[in-house]
């Protein structure tokens, strides 16, 4: 995998539009800028970590304390979350949400696109340490529409004999003015695993998603586009999916913050996750030879 700045720059920068650089040692990342937007993007985890258009606040929140150290994952952006969602279904020992964060990705496409937006693909890079604990043969591709709206797709091919079972999520962190003051509509009748108090009994969401403590939902059989509502930036963000029947809805308050360390001073205050996913009993069971596709698409209104 290629990872000398200078090949990858000549192989897929675009001048003035996608620029490969290092921000702290051998930390590798593209910054992309164009008429619409700027948004970065590190190799490791194919993880985004910026997104904001042009004269507008940031939509993707990032921590003031987040670190970008290799192998260690990174707290905002954009993590994406596979094979599995959440901690290893037999081995606790494994990485929560999965190797796919912390893994090194290689650049296979870039294009400045006619209405002014930028792609950029990258092709998860399978090796041993992956391996561990997915004794399976997978690709796993991302590719980014970075313009007036942003695009995620996540793409997932068998390439073995088995089935294999997949948890994903674009466990994606918003910017907001304050969550206390926000609300997120879209999941209304949706029914939900509460995962601040453990409960196993599934709950239902009435009307919109309001926060003044720990929040950390599962949503099931949640399809619809949700809205995060943000009277104090006045502006909403909409988040469009496909093929994802779960949504997750976190912000770990006060105490939980305090524990993570990397949240930063009243981080907890600033951002609000909204992941697109398929979890819990919406994992996806792929058959041999075949893909499955999250689609997402967010935008600002
Ligand atoms: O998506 C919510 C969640 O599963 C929370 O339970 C919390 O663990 C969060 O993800 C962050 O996980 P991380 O491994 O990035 O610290």
């Amino acid at each position: 995998m290629n990872t000398d700045i200078a090949v990858l720059n000549s192989r897929f920068g675009i001048e003035n539009q996608v620029v490969f650089k290092t921000i702290s040692e051998d930390f590798l990342v593209v910054e992309i800028n164009n008429a619409h937007a700027t948004a970065s993007i590190s190799l490791q985890g194919a993880h985004l970590m910026n997104w904001a258009l042009k004269g507008g606040e940031p939509v993707i929140w990032m921590s003031q304390e987040a670190s970008f150290k290799a192998g260690k994952s990174i707290r905002g952006g954009i993590p994406v979350c596979w094979p599995w969602f959440g901690g290893h279904s037999t081995d606790s020992s494994k990485p929560a949400h999965g190797f796919a964060r912390t893994a090194l990705w290689e650049v296979i496409q870039t294009e400045a696109l006619k209405e002014g937006a930028t792609l950029i693909a990258f092709r998860l890079i399978q090796n041993d340490a992956n391996h561990d604990g997915w004794p399976y043969s997978s690709e796993l591709e991302i590719h980014f529409i970075v313009g007036e709206s942003l695009r995620v797709d996540l793409v997932t091919r068998n390439t073995g004999e088995t089935v294999i079972t997949i948890g994903d999520a674009l466990h994606t962190y918003f910017s907001v003015s304050d969550v206390r003051n926000i609300t997120i509509n879209g999941l209304d009748g949706c029914p939900y695993l509460d995962k601040v108090d453990g409960s196993e009994q599934k709950k239902h969401q009435v009307g919109a998603v309001k926060f003044d403590q720990e929040t950390d939902r599962i949503y099931l059989e949640s399809t619809e586009d949700c809205v995060i509502d943000d009277p104090g930036l006045k502006r909403r963000i909409r988040i469009s999916k496909l093929n994802s029947e779960s949504t997750i809805v976190w912000n770990p308050w006060i105490e939980k913050s305090e524990q993570m360390g990397d949240m930063g001073q009243d981080g907890y205050l600033k951002m609000v996750c909204v992941e697109s996913a398929n979890a819990a009993d919406d994992v996806v069971h792929l058959a041999p030879g075949d893909k499955h596709h999250l689609w997402v698409r967010y935008s600002v209104e």
